[in-house]
């Protein structure tokens, strides 16, 4: 049986000795035994009723299980979807029912909230911290070898929300193919092989840790210090025996923060690469001061994984993203049509590692993906002569903070359901540490309400880092002659 994304990232390491996870209590799994318990994992599923094609909505803490449960869905042939595990009952409760999910695997602590909001019918495992619950002691006894499910290039392995500008969280469907073709150019470009280590502390519900960190790791047979979360101690204490860190920007600043990161600290470092969101020029020269590491730039999507790198042996340059990924396309439109280098447009990108559209949305897919394959970003770029791309702007409304995007309708739409608001506007301002924090004006109906109740209202519906630190009441946005709310003057006026 061939599974285009089961052979290439599991099935090779069937018999590898070399250690894959060291975690946090010192721990290690070795490759060969990492595969067995993917099989007794995929047992699991199956047992629970999983098919092929079926979805498994995994909100589960960062534990080595959770990494084999990915590779269980695929071994088994399902599409692995993970949720932040920040998300709200009410968040969740959309995921659920629109993803239609056999199996939800989440903490025992949740488990039963979670139950309430899943349809009859969805099985529910539990996969806690401590490494209890129902998924583990399930697997323990079953057998470590499973008939791996045949799949091709375009079946689906993973279906990842991600929110819109409409408000409405959008499955971004990811095939075998479309993971396999970026892991694959990652893997070459950054020259990444068994002989390296990853500190890995970043989350694995999102692409960045979770296809960028992992795939690329299992496709080149790296040691990964699994760490359970981000912390700069653990990271300094890492850093003299690892050769890369892949991190969002606020990784890159806090680590700046100790005066213990210096050039022997990081000797032994190959590569740092910074994504998810804008990296300050001035974190990056910092950095190079510091350690003589030119940090590496990258620039990707949910909906189309990595699209631009900084090289890894040219030059890096602050301030931009490098170029197309080999095998990658990309386009700078202005209407559509490609603008000359040098001119602003929107940046547009074709290739394997393109999406299959929506779930459930082929008209929002039809609006985003053009029928030639290109598909718009949303972000404005430039591209010079020689084909670097440099991100200037966003066309879409949306906030990234610590490397979480959080789109503001979304906010808008929660703080605009409370009774006695009239209407209000979310948006970012500058934050050292996050890059970016959430801000919300607003505008009332009933002139005896204040923030505070606002505030206790809207926030049980939204993940902690979505909710906006300050809520301003204000007598009325501002509006440009179209009537369209001027966000960058909320920004100037709140952003100091
Ligand atoms: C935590 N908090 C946040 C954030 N993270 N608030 C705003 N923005 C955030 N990013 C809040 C918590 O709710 C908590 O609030 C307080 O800050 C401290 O929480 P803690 O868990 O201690 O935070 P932390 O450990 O310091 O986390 C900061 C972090 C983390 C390490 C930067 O946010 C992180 O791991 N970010 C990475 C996100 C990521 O992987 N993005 C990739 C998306 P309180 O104390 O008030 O309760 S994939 C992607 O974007 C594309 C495809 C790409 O190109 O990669
Ligand atoms: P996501 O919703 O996680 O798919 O976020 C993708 C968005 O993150 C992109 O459309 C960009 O706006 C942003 N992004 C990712 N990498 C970078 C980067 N290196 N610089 C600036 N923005 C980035």
């Amino acid at each position: 049986m061939t599974n285009t994304l089961y052979d290439a990232l599991f099935a090779r390491h069937a018999d590898n000795p070399s250690v894959f996870l060291q975690l946090d209590d010192g721990t290690e799994i070795t490759y060969a035994d990492f595969v067995k318990r993917v099989a007794q994992l995929a047992h699991v599923l199956t047992d629970a009723g999983v098919k092929p094609g079926d979805r498994v909505v995994v909100q589960a803490p960062k534990v080595a299980d959770t990494i084999a449960l990915y590779g269980a869905a695929v071994q088994a042939g399902a599409v692995y979807l993970p949720l932040n595990t920040a998300y709200t009952q009410s968040e969740l409760a959309y995921f659920i029912e629109d993803a239609g999910p056999a199996l939800m695997v989440c903490d025992a602590r949740n488990a039963d909230e979670i139950q309430s909001i899943c349809p009859d019918g969805t099985a529910l495992l539990t996969l806690s911290k401590d490494n209890s619950g129902s998924l583990t002691t399930q697997a323990d006894d079953k057998g470590t070898r499973f008939e791996t499910v045949s799949r091709g290039p375009d079946d689906l392995a993973a279906l990842l929300y991600t929110s819109g500008t409409t408000g409405r969280s959008k499955g971004a469907m990811l095939s075998h193919k479309n993971l396999l073709a970026n892991s694959e150019s990652l893997t070459e470009l950054w020259q990444i092989t068994a002989a390296d280590r990853l500190v890995h502390a970043l989350p694995i519900f999102h692409t960045h840790g979770l296809f960028v960190a992992m795939n690329t790791s299992l496709l080149a047979g790296t040691t990964v210090r699994f760490m359970e979360a981000f912390n700069v101690d653990a990271i300094i204490d890492e850093l003299p025996t690892a050769t890369m860190l892949m991190g969002v920007p606020t990784f890159y600043t806090r680590l700046l923060g100790d005066d213990r990161l210096n050039k022997d600290l990081v000797a032994n470092m190959r590569l740092f690469i910074s994504g998810s969101a804008p990296l300050l020029a001035e974190t990056h020269t910092e950095f190079e001061g510091r350690t003589g590491h030119r940090i590496l730039e990258r620039y990707g999507m949910t909906e189309t994984n990595m699209i631009t790198s900084n090289p890894f042996d040219g030059e890096r340059l602050a301030g931009t993203v490098g170029y197309a990924l080999p095998g990658t396309e990309v386009v700078i439109t202005e209407n559509g049509a490609p603008v000359a280098a040098g001119e602003i447009g929107m940046i547009e990108v074709r290739g394997d590692s393109v999406f299959q559209g929506y779930w459930k949305m082929p008209e929002k897919t039809a609006e985003e993906l053009r029928e030639n394959g290109f598909f718009m970003t949303g972000d404005l770029g430039i591209m010079s002569e020689d084909g670097r791309v440099s991100i200037v702007g966003r066309q879409k409304d949306l906030i990234i903070s610590g490397g979480y995007n959080i789109y503001p309708k979304e906010i808008e739409d929660v703080i605009n359901d409370v009774e006695g608001v009239l209407e209000s506007a979310v948006y970012g301002i500058p934050h050292a540490d996050f890059g970016e924090s959430v801000l919300a004006s607003i505008v009332l109906d009933d002139k005896t309400l204040n923030a505070e109740v606002i505030k206790a209202q809207v926030e049980p519906h939204l993940a902690r880092f979505k909710h906006p630190r300050e809520y301003i009441i204000t007598d009325a946005l501002p509006r440009n002659t179209m009537g369209k709310v001027q966000k960058n003057v909320l920004r100037d006026e709140h952003g100091a």
